[in-house]
């Protein structure tokens, strides 16, 4: 099956088909629409719902993706960037350079997330490597050399750790971020890896803390996308079945890395189907109609039982300027439309329309 090569670079200067009774419908006589696209490097630890993520991302014409960076979380770096290469090869994006960044916390001991996403990272699917290497650069130098060359967006799907090593180096470098969308945190959930904490800033809460003290210090926020309007997001048998039946190679792909994420849920959580946390943080990064919520300070607690909790300040306790913008409510029919109707493709190319996807309408009166 012909994939949609949806090169974001391309999307920069191309306007939408304007021709009477093109694809787009739109009538000769309009002026040119022109998508503003958006430079950004994605930072991530794939992981299972990280390669839900950038498959989401690849085909969201309005992202340029500059680069993925990898660190250690989910699965180790190296493995993780191993991961990342298997998805691109699935979107025909090996165009799209990965860099491979801290190997371990800033301070704590390294603890992976096997038990969720399986010993390979992606549900124990043991997808054939991609042969090839990775550049030498190491994904902190990369995210340096970038930032100092121009604007730049980063969605954070991992723990912090790339990103605190940057931002200990050079503070001077938050004023180039247009926006750091983060994967991570809890406001009221309770968390996914003990009572308070989310796994990403559980597992390098010293990292986590940094970026939050060095956000405050430059006058800017981080957007947080919490386990508070994640965990809304379930990926059922049902939605499964009916991505297999509108795209059976993107199903297939997805079946088989979701299978053992599927099964961790049921015996941990009582659910049938899996959370995915990663894709709504590119899909908030998009369209931020999808999530909404408040701006307030946040600390990120490093030591004891309450290691990697976001304790944030809504009730505006310590009359601190705020450092984070912590999303709180999701539209979750619209983020399945919006994620579907991107990833799925049509046999012989091009992508399902938001009309024709009305099952899932089907599926919430089930
Ligand atoms: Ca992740």
């Amino acid at each position: 099956m012909q994939k949609v090569n949806h090169h974001a670079a391309e999307a920069v200067t191309s306007t939408i088909s304007q021709k009477s009774g093109g694809a787009s419908g739109i009538p000769e006589c309009m002026p040119p629409i022109r998508r503003r696209t958006f430079k950004v490097i994605i930072d991530c630890d794939p992981g299972i719902d990280d390669a839900l993520a950038l498959m989401l991302a690849a085909a969201s014409p309005e992202l340029e993706i500059l680069g993925i960076t990898i660190v250690s979380g989910n699965v180790p770096a190296r493995m993780g960037a191993g991961n990342a290469r298997k998805v691109l090869k699935q979107l025909n994006r090996l165009d799209i350079p990965i860099y491979i960044g801290e190997e371990k916390p800033l301070k704590v001991k390294y603890v992976d997330a096997s038990d969720t996403h399986g010993r390979d990272g992606l549900g124990e699917s043991f997808l054939p490597e991609v042969p090839g290497d990775f550049p030498q650069k190491h994904a902190v130098e990369f995210l340096e050399e970038m930032l100092e060359k121009e604007k730049l967006s980063i969605i954070a799907l991992g723990p912090m750790t790339n990103l605190a090593r940057l931002f200990q180096k050079r503070p001077d470098l938050i004023g180039r971020v247009e926006r750091l969308v983060s994967m991570g945190g809890s406001f009221k959930s309770h968390g996914n890896c003990s009572p308070v904490a989310e796994y990403n800033y559980w597992c390098d809460p010293d990292a986590a803390a940094v970026c939050f003290e060095k956000f405050a210090e430059a006058g800017r926020k981080i957007e947080m996308v919490g386990l508070d309007v994640t965990r809304k997001i379930v990926l059922t048998p049902d939605i499964l079945s009916y991505m297999k039946r509108l795209d059976p190679e993107t199903g297939e792909f997805i079946r088989k890395i979701t299978g053992f994420y599927l099964d961790f849920h049921w015996e941990y959580e009582k659910i049938i189907g899996c959370v995915i946390n990663d894709p709504l943080a590119v899909a908030y990064f998009i369209d931020g109609t999808l999530c909404s919520g408040f701006d307030c300070f946040t600390v990120v607690e490093t030591e004891g039982i309450c290691r990697g909790q976001t304790v944030a300040d809504a009730m505006n306790f310590w009359k601190k300027e705020p450092n984070s913008h912590i999303l709180t409510e999701t539209d979750t029919k619209a983020f399945m439309y919006f994620f579907l109707s991107r990833v799925l493709c049509r046999k012989g190319g091009g992508k399902w329309r938001r009309e024709e996807l009305s099952w899932l309408e089907n599926l919430s009166r089930g």
